[in-house]
């Protein structure tokens, strides 16, 4: 089970009983909440901006002097994620522009020392969400387009190729990150940017810095977005804009993995960062469909918003959030530590299973073959049931199982209005 890329002399990385705990944990709760917020929400066109631009790096970090996130609230924030049905955040940490957010002893470059605003929002949010019941992990960028010590890859800025030294630049990274595991003692440490050097031969050292974050906190989980399948040190598996075992994005050359716990971030508009021009969010019954279908494959998923730089969260953010929770109050147990059910996905929609139990999620109501004024399931299905209900009413539905391992159910027309009709099959053998 863990002796994925530990090909050579490397010792198999064996996780401690806690990072277990941690993974088992990820996986009880399928919605997380992903921030990207940094000095470039003031340019209002996305984290990618100083490279996008092509600004002299000065100039772009000019704009650390002006941050001033007035109305930046912890709590409110957290309230608002808890809302959601969400069980973690995670927060860009330090985003490929190097500005970091959190306090920091290893760089000038930071929210408390740099801006006027002088407040540690990483440390006020983590105790927010904490104080929330909820899990806070860090994204951490590999990429730093400032650094001069970076060797520069596929994105940033051009700078001087002499002055790269990856050696020195990997221990400003790992006392940073010392910093982060032992200020805010994170549930996991969510990595980025390994895919800038595509192309270009790099030893990036990364089981080195595995170790060294699993010989700091054995129990903090370990993702890296590097598009590829999970490798040693790594305890859970990343799928960045797809769910796993797709790639429209054409970012995910990853596997899905068996063994390990599974996240697939996605924005909830078209940008990561903050961009005052993109009000193309998905609609809640979308985002809705998108959480119960990564459910349904296993995966959790992180779903982004980049709040502005006055610290407020986007007003449609607000109320996707609100949309979510509305739905997460009453179907949560549909996908909360809910995993693969046996049955394939279905032209009307998908099947999530806990022990006991295996839920069919109609999302695609017209899909739904009718007979009169009545619904048919007819699916192939392993196991006993003892009985089929609505959910959340209970509400008993007329069901038949033939000796040929077909189900049908009966039930009624579905509403063409409904976000997820749900049917819950129960079956000690389930
Ligand atoms: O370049 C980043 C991007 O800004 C964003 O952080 C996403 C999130 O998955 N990851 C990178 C692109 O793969």
């Amino acid at each position: 089970m863990f002796l994925a890329g530990t090909a050579g002399a490397q010792a198999p990385y064996v996780p401690s009983e806690g990072n277990l705990q941690s993974r088992k944990e990820f996986s009880e709760h399928r919605l997380g909440i992903f921030l990207h917020w940094g000095i470039y929400s003031t340019y209002a066109q996305g984290e990618w901006y100083l490279s996008n631009s092509k600004l002299d790096p000065d100039t772009y970090s000019e704009a650390a002097a002006g941050f001033y996130p007035a109305r930046f609230d912890a709590d409110a924030w957290a309230r608002a994620f808890k809302d959601s049905g969400a069980g973690y955040v995670t927060m860009t940490s330090r985003h490929h522009d190097g500005f970091t957010m959190f306090k920091t002893a290893q760089t000038p470059f930071n929210i408390v020392d740099a801006t006027p605003f002088g407040r540690d929002v990483v440390g006020e949010l983590t105790k927010a969400v904490k104080g929330q019941g909820m899990r806070m992990h860090f994204y951490y960028s590999l990429i730093d387009w400032i650094r001069p010590d970076y060797p520069k890859g596929n994105s940033g800025v051009a700078k001087d190729p002499a002055k790269a030294d990856y050696d020195a630049y990997f221990e400003f990274e790992k006392r940073q990150i010392r910093e982060l595991l032992e200020q805010y003692h994170p549930q996991a440490l969510w990595f980025d940017g390994q895919w800038d050097h595509d192309g270009r031969p790099m030893d990036w050292r990364m089981r080195e810095l595995y170790d060294f974050i699993h010989g700091i906190d054995p129990d903090c989980m370990i993702g890296n977005n590097h598009h590829q399948s999970a490798v040693g040190g790594e305890d859970f598996q990343l799928f960045e804009k797809d769910l796993p075992g797709e790639n429209t994005s054409g970012f995910n050359r990853a596997t899905t993995s068996d063994t390990l716990p599974l996240e697939a971030c996605e924005t909830m508009n078209n940008n990561w960062g903050y961009h005052v021009a993109d009000l193309n969010y998905k609609s809640v019954r979308t985002l809705v469909h998108l959480l119960v279908r990564a459910a349904s494959k296993g995966s959790n998923l992180l779903l982004n918003i980049g709040p502005q730089a006055n610290g407020a969260l986007p007003a449609p953010a607000l109320d996707r959030l609100r949309g979510l929770g509305a739905w997460m109050r009453t179907y949560a147990p549909t996908v909360d530590g809910c995993g693969i059910s046996t049955v394939q996905p279905q032209s009307w929609g998908v099947s999530t299973k806990r022990p006991g139990t295996v839920f069919l999620h109609i999302l695609e109501p017209a899909a739904v073959p009718v007979s009169g004024d009545k619904g048919i399931l007819v699916i192939p299905f392993q196991g006993k049931p003892t009985a089929v209900k609505s959910f959340p009413e209970g509400a008993p539905l007329k069901w038949k199982a033939d000796k040929d391992g077909f189900l049908s159910i009966t039930l009624p027309t579905p509403d063409p209005s409904a976000i997820d009709t749900v049917i819950e099959i129960a079956g000690a053998s389930l």
